[in-house]
């Protein structure tokens, strides 16, 4: 077709116009809260899954974007606006699923892009940069008609006998309880038992290896891309579409590119006999999912993105660290849709979803003593305990004492108790000895090279 100079300004013009309303749009969304769908989006495109067996082995290469349910962002949690020092760095970035005619499939792609900015042996990068030993939760919606679950036992305590402070607006009738660390605990999935949706340890519960449920991380990241906040300071950043995004693929930071083999890819099997259904009322009715990472007291990102719950803290403090987010020991009501698998739901928003913007002034910290674990359930893990890196004889202070105590169990000498092994390994070589010790004189004495030492963690007998 040739084109008339009239016809090319006709459809510059019309170019002008169309990118002044996308511009237009962009701004408003910034303004209303809504995430852009850019980044953000829940079954975009009608995505729902597809029909394939995967193999739980701990390899995601039967996994596949086609079968992304729920897209997140990388390095849009609690830390990168208060803590970026500290380990265990929570951050989903993508939901996946698949079916086949026996289980459904759930996996999901977690980052850890800090990398780009911290030095190896750095707190987000320590353990290699894994998720630790931290509940991870799997919600699901298998029949809207159903009672919504609270997320508590029927004692009113949290499931995993401490303060959870998640609860749900949207319906979910089952949830995976899980360590991060795939193998640790005895993971289970609960159910609700009474009229106001609590579950108990006996008849609402269903440990992993009694239901056939597997579950297995790998050392990856699948996502062609993967897009994530880089500079930012305020946590409304992630509504703007101009903000500092970048994909963090080819992104180089102070510290170079990011390596994907500290971000982590969690590939699940549930048979449908588990839960209830069958193949057929999956692609008939479609169910709905969501992922939660946790720290155990509270959620600090999930997929689909829910930043009313998982940002309105994040500038606040935590109660026993003041240095790190109020994300970590908050209240947290998911309101946004569930990703539906299957089909999509009858009534369930398309993407991407509405949601508040986070306030800017962090609200004021309550400290909130933790639940007592009297109802604590043989199926869970024994309750948690606040640790500090470097505080080895548990007197509430890291000092010289601690350094001698590290010197003497490397020496042989006097091993230090079970419980503050982890504590005792501040540069997280998995190794006990004379490096630590000497980390620790050296955060004593303000040096650089201390590790972790003086950075919370919670320990999961
Ligand atoms: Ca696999
Ligand atoms: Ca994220
Ligand atoms: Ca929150
Ligand atoms: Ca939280």
């Amino acid at each position: 077709m040739k084109l008339t100079k009239k016809a090319l300004s006709l459809i510059l013009a019309s170019m002008i116009i169309v990118s002044s309303v996308v511009a237009a749009s962009f701004t408003a969304s910034a303004a209303d809260g809504t995430l852009p769908a850019k980044y953000y989006s829940t079954n975009g495109g009608g995505k729902v899954g597809i029909k394939k067996t995967v193999t739980i082995d701990g390899s995601a290469d039967d996994w596949s974007e086609d079968m992304i349910i729920a897209q997140g962002a990388a390095w849009d949690v609690a830390n990168h606006f208060k803590g970026g020092h500290e380990n265990c760095v929570l951050d989903t970035y993508a939901l996946f699923a698949c079916w086949d005619d026996d289980n459904l499939y759930i996996g999901w792609q977690m980052t850890n892009t800090t990398d780009t900015w911290a030095r190896e042996g750095d707190g987000p990068l320590s353990d290699g940069g894994r998720v630790l030993n931290v509940p991870l939760i799997l919600a699901l919606s298998v029949d809207p008609t159903s009672v919504k679950m609270s997320n508590k036992n029927s004692s009113g305590g949290s499931i995993w006998g401490q303060k959870m402070g998640i609860s749900f607006d949207t319906h979910v009738d089952r949830l995976f309880y899980m360590s991060g660390k795939a193998g640790e605990g005895e993971p289970s999935m609960f159910k609700a038992v009474d009229d106001s949706g609590n579950t108990d340890y006996t008849t609402g519960c269903v440990g992993f290896k009694t239901g056939g449920i597997e579950y297995k991380m790998a050392e990856t990241n699948i996502c062609s891309s993967i897009y994530g906040l880089n500079y930012s300071e305020d946590p409304k950043d992630v509504y703007d579409e101009n903000a500092d995004w970048v994909d963090y693929k080819t992104f180089k930071g102070q510290s170079g590119a990011h390596n994907t083999k500290y971000d982590s890819f969690y590939e699940m099997k549930i048979p449908f006999e588990t839960l209830g259904i069958d193949a057929s009322y999956l692609t008939k009715n479609g169910i709905g999912a969501m992922l939660l990472a946790t720290r155990g007291e509270s959620a600090l990102d999930c997929i689909p993105f829910d930043p009313s719950a998982m940002l309105d803290n994040a500038l606040g403090s935590y109660g026993s660290d003041a240095s790190t987010s109020h994300e970590k020991d908050d209240e947290d009501v998911i309101t946004v849709p569930l990703a539906n698998i299957g089909k999509i739901r009858d009534g369930s928003a398309p993407t991407p979803t509405p949601t508040t913007a986070p306030a800017t002034e962090p609200e004021p910290t309550t400290t909130q003593a933790p639940e007592p674990a009297t109802d604590a359930p043989t199926t869970a893990p024994a309750p948690t305990q606040e640790m500090t890196y470097g505080d080895v004889n548990g007197d509430g202070v890291v000092s010289i004492k601690d350094a001698t105590a590290i010197q003497k169990h490397a020496a042989m000498l006097e091993q230090l108790p079970e419980e503050y092994r982890e504590a005792a390994d501040v540069n997280a070589d998995d190794n006990i000895n004379v490096k630590d010790a000497s980390a620790i004189q050296k955060h004593i004495a303000g040096l650089d090279g201390a590790g972790n030492t003086g950075t919370k963690f919670t320990l999961f007998a």
